[in-house]
C-alpha cells in the first residue's frame, strides 16, 4: 500500500491520478496546507521542503521504504515500478520527459503565480496579474499549436506528461483561461476527462470545488 500525503490542488492530484491509473493501491494522507500541516515535523522528515505531495512506497526498488517528493519524480518513478505511461523508446521516453518537464518549469509554476495574483494577493498587484497572466495565455499557445497535430502532448500516446498537465488545465477557471479559445487543448482535455481513472484520482482528496 503506497501511503500519499496530498491536499486538493493540481500538483498533488497529479498523483491521484497516476496511482488511479495504474491501479497501485494506496491510502490518502490530508495535509492541509491551509491550516500549515506541510510543516510539521512528522512531514517535514517525508517532504523537507514542507510541499504536497510525497509518497512513501514500502515496497522500494530495493525491498526498503521509499520516499519521494516533488510530483514530477513521484510520476517517473511510479511509471518504473510499473512501466506504464512512459514510454520505452529511447525517443519517445524523452520526449515525454520534456513535456513532463515543461509542466513542473513552466505550467506548474506560472499558472500558480497567476492563482496566486489572481485570488490570493493581499492587495491588488497588476504588474503580477498581467506578468503572469501573459505567460500563462502564451503556455496554452505552445500546447494547443503541439497538439493540433497530435493527440496527447507526447510520443502519440497517453504519459505521465498528459497526466503532470491535466490537473492545471483544470483549474483554467482560475487563471480565467476559456478553453474555446484554445480547441486543441480542449480536445485533449475533454479527451482525458472521460477517463475513469483521471476523474477519481481528480475526486483526492475531495472532488473539485
Ligand atoms: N515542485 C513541487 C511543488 C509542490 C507545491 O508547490 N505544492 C504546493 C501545493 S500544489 C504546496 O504544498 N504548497 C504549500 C506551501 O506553499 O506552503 C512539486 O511539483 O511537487
Amino acid at each position: 500500500m503506497i501511503e500519499l500525503y496530498t491536499w486538493s490542488t493540481p500538483n498533488g492530484r497529479k498523483v491521484s491520478i497516476m496511482l488511479e491509473e495504474c491501479g497501485l493501491p494506496y491510502r490518502v494522507h490530508t495535509i492541509d496546507i491551509g491550516k500549515g500541516e506541510q510543516f510539521t515535523p512528522e512531514f517535514i522528515a517525508i517532504n523537507p521542503n514542507g510541499r504536497i505531495p510525497a509518497i512513501v512506497d514500502p515496497q522500494g526498488p530495493d525491498g526498503k521504504p521509499m520516499q519521494l517528493f516533488e510530483s514530477g519524480a513521484i510520476l517517473v518513478y511510479l511509471a518504473g515500478k510499473t512501466g506504464r505511461f512512459l514510454p520505452l523508446s529511447v525517443r519517445a521516453k524523452y520526449e515525454a520527459l520534456q513535456w513532463l518537464m515543461f509542466q513542473m518549469g513552466g505550467v506548474g509554476p506560472m499558472f500558480g503565480q497567476a492563482h496566486h495574483f489572481l485570488r490570493a494577493a493581499k492587495e491588488p498587484v497588476p504588474y503580477g496579474i498581467e506578468r503572469y497572466g501573459k505567460e500563462t495565455r502564451r503556455l496554452y499557445g505552445v500546447m494547443d499549436r503541439h497538439l493540433a497535430g497530435t493527440p496527447f502532448l507526447a510520443a502519440g500516446e497517453y504519459t505521465i506528461a498528459d497526466i503532470a498537465t491535466y490537473p492545471w488545465v483544470a483549474r483554467h477557471e482560475w487563471h480565467k483561461v476559456e478553453l474555446a479559445e484554445f480547441p486543441n487543448v480542449k480536445r485533449w482535455f475533454d479527451t482525458i476527462g472521460r477517463r475513469p481513472a483521471a476523474a477519481r484520482g481528480m475526486a483526492v482528496p475531495v472532488p473539485p470545488q
